[in-house]
C-alpha cells in the first residue's frame, strides 16, 4: 500500500503509528473536501455579489426563496467541512514533521503552498464558525471582508494543491490500488465515522433553515420559530439604539422622489392599500424563517412621489443611528415585484419592535441583511 513519502523524523514510526493513514484515505477525503469547497465558494461568492452587485450583475426577485437555498447551502457545507478537514488534517500531519524539512526548493514552495492552504481553510471554517455563533472577540477585523478575500487565496491554494497532487491522487484511487489496499475495512469504517460525523452536524443544524427538521437542530445558533411572533431576531431595537425613535408619536416615514415628497404617520400608512405576502427571512448566517407579512407596496409607495415604479431603484434608511445595515439599496428588479412590502404586520399584528416596528422592508429573495427595519426614509433614485 501507499504511504505517504515524506519520512516523519525518527522517532515518527512509533509515534504516528495508524495504519489508517495512506496515500488513499487522504485523497478519498481531499476528494470531499474539493466537493464541499467548491459548493461553499459558489454559493459564497453568489452571497457577496448579491450584497455588492457589481453594475453587471442582476439579482433576480424569484423565486422568491432562492436566496434562502443557496445560503442555506453555503452554511451547511461550511458545517459540514468540519469534520472532513479535521479528518483530512489528521491524515497528513506526520508529514509536518518530515526530515529533512526542505529537500529542494520546489519541496520548500510545495511546503508553503500547503501551509497557505492550510491556514486559509482553518481561518474560514473557525471565522464561519465564530461568526454564525455571534462570537465576534476573537476576530478583530470585519468578518465578511476577511472571510471574502480569504476564500480567493484559499481557491488559489486549492488549485495549486490539485494541480500538484491530481497524478498521486489518481493513482491512489485507482482501481489497481483500492485492489492492494490490505486495510481497506477499517479505513471503511473511518471514512464512515467522518461521514456519519459531517451528516450529524447537517441534521444538527440544518433544521435553522429546513423548517420539518427544526426539531433536531440543537446545535443551530437560531431557531426558527425561537423569537417575538415565531421569527429569530439578530438585532434588537436595543441594540440597534431604535426604541425611542420607533415609539416615538411623532414618527413619520419619510419618503422622496421626482416628483413630491410624502410624510407618512402610521395612520396615513395604514391607510394605504394593504397587501400580504408570505416570505422568508433568510439571514446570510444560515438560519430562515417564514413570515406573513402586510403592509404597502414598494411600488405604490414609489408611483406616490412620481417616481416609475418598473424601472426606478429605491434607497432605504433605518432609525438606526449607526449600524452596517442601517441603509440598503433596492434594485429595480426588486422594487417592481408586488410582493416587495414595506410590512407594517407580521401574522395580522403590528411589527414586534424586533422586528422593525413601525415598519420594514420585506423583498423576496432577498438576504437577511438587506431587509432593513424601522424605516425612517426612502428614497427613489432615478432609473437604474
Ligand atoms: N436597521 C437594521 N435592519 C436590519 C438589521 C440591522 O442590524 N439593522 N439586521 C438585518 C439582519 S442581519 C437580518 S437577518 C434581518 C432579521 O430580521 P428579524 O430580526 O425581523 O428576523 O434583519 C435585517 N435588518
Ligand atoms: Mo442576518
Amino acid at each position: 500500500m501507499v504511504r505517504h513519502t515524506d519520512t516523519p523524523l525518527t522517532g515518527g514510526a512509533v509515534l504516528f503509528r495508524s495504519r489508517l493513514r495512506s496515500v488513499r484515505l487522504t485523497s478519498l477525503l481531499g476528494v470531499a473536501l474539493g466537493v464541499t469547497f467548491v459548493v461553499c465558494f459558489m454559493t459564497g461568492l453568489l452571497s457577496h455579489l448579491v450584497q455588492h452587485p457589481p453594475d453587471w450583475f442582476r439579482w433576480p426577485s424569484r423565486p422568491v426563496g432562492l436566496y434562502r437555498f443557496t445560503q442555506g447551502l453555503h452554511v451547511a457545507t461550511g458545517l459540514a467541512t468540519v469534520p472532513l478537514l479535521g479528518a483530512k488534517l489528521w491524515s497528513v500531519y506526520p508529514r509536518l514533521f518530515a526530515w529533512p524539512p526542505i529537500r529542494s526548493f520546489g519541496h520548500a514552495a510545495g511546503r508553503a503552498g500547503v501551509a497557505v492552504l492550510v491556514a486559509a481553510s482553518l481561518f474560514q471554517v473557525v471565522g464561519g464558525v465564530l461568526n454564525i455563533a455571534h462570537w465576534y472577540a476573537p476576530m478583530p477585523f470585519f468578518f465578511t471582508a476577511g472571510h471574502y478575500w480569504v476564500a480567493w487565496l484559499m481557491a488559489g491554494a486549492i488549485l495549486a494543491h490539485v494541480g500538484v497532487q491530481l497524478p498521486v491522487v489518481r493513482a491512489a484511487l485507482s482501481r489497481a490500488a483500492r485492489e492492494a489496499d490490505a486495510d481497506a475495512v477499517s479505513r471503511r469504517g473511518l471514512l464512515a465515522g467522518v461521514a456519519a460525523a459531517a451528516g450529524l452536524i447537517t441534521l444538527t443544524t440544518v433544521g435553522q433553515t429546513v423548517r420539518p427538521l427544526a426539531g433536531l437542530a440543537v446545535l443551530a445558533p437560531r431557531r426558527p420559530d425561537a423569537g417575538p411572533q415565531g421569527v429569530p431576531v439578530n438585532r434588537t431595537a436595543d441594540q440597534a439604539d431604535v426604541r425611542a425613535r420607533a415609539l416615538d408619536p411623532s414618527y413619520r416615514l419619510k419618503v422622496t422622489g421626482p416628483g413630491g415628497h410624502a410624510d407618512l404617520d402610521l395612520a396615513a400608512l395604514h391607510a394605504l392599500t394593504r397587501h400580504t405576502a408570505e416570505l422568508p427571512i433568510a439571514c446570510v448566517e444560515g438560519w430562515s424563517a417564514t413570515g406573513r407579512w402586510s403592509g404597502v407596496r414598494l411600488r405604490d409607495l414609489v408611483t406616490l412621489v412620481g417616481g416609475d415604479p418598473e424601472r426606478a431603484s429605491v434607497e432605504v434608511e433605518s432609525l438606526e443611528p449607526a449600524g452596517r445595515y442601517r441603509t440598503s439599496t433596492v434594485a429595480a428588479e426588486h422594487v417592481r415585484d408586488p410582493l416587495t412590502l414595506i410590512a407594517l404586520l407580521l401574522d395580522g399584528e403590528p411589527l414586534h419592535l424586533d422586528h422593525g416596528f413601525p415598519a420594514r422592508l420585506i423583498a423576496p429573495n432577498r438576504p437577511g441583511v438587506l431587509q432593513t427595519k424601522w424605516l425612517a426614509r426612502i428614497t427613489v433614485r432615478g432609473l437604474a
